[in-house]
C-alpha cells in the first residue's frame, strides 16, 4: 500500500460487519486491508462489464423473499428480458431466504443492464454474474 491513503466513512448493515470483523480477525488483517482486497475482488468480478459481443452464463442471487416485494419486483424485471434470459430455477433455502439461478445468453451490455436492475432491487442481498463465451 502507498503512503497516500483516503479515508472513507461508510453505512454497513451491523451483522453484515461483525461477521466481516469475525472473518477478518480469524484470517489475520486488518478491517482496512480485508476492505481493499474485498473492493479489488469487486472490480475483477464486474470486469466482464467491459467486455462487449454476446455472452452466456448464470446469475445466481439470494434474498429474502419476506422483504417488501421483491419477489414480485424480480418476476417483472425477468419477464422484461425474456429474449436473454433461457431459464430460471428457485430453490427455497429455508423460511426466510431464496436462491434463484438464472441462466443468460446475450449481449453483455443487455445482461449488465439485467444484473444491475436485479442487484440494487430491495431485498436482495447476493448476486453473483458468472459469465463465459
Ligand atoms: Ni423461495
Amino acid at each position: 500500500m502507498s503512503g497516500n491513503v483516503s479515508r472513507i466513512s461508510i453505512s454497513i448493515d451491523p451483522e453484515l460487519l461483525e461477521e466481516f470483523d469475525k472473518t477478518t480477525q480469524k484470517i489475520g488483517y486488518n478491517r482496512s486491508t480485508a476492505v481493499q482486497l474485498a473492493m479489488r475482488d469487486f472490480l475483477t468480478e464486474h470486469k466482464w462489464k467491459d467486455i462487449e459481443g454476446v455472452l452466456a452464463g448464470v446469475i445466481t442471487m439470494m434474498y429474502d423473499h419476506h422483504t417488501g416485494n421483491v419477489m414480485e419486483e424480480l418476476t417483472h424485471l425477468q419477464h422484461d428480458y425474456t429474449d436473454i434470459i433461457n431459464s430460471s430455477t428457485h430453490i427455497h433455502l429455508d423460511h426466510h431466504n431464496c436462491l434463484e439461478i438464472l441462466a443468460v445468453k446475450g449481449e453483455a451490455a443487455k445482461i449488465k443492464t439485467l444484473a444491475e436492475a436485479l442487484g440494487t432491487t430491495r431485498g436482495v442481498k447476493q448476486i453473483r454474474v458468472t459469465l463465459m463465451r
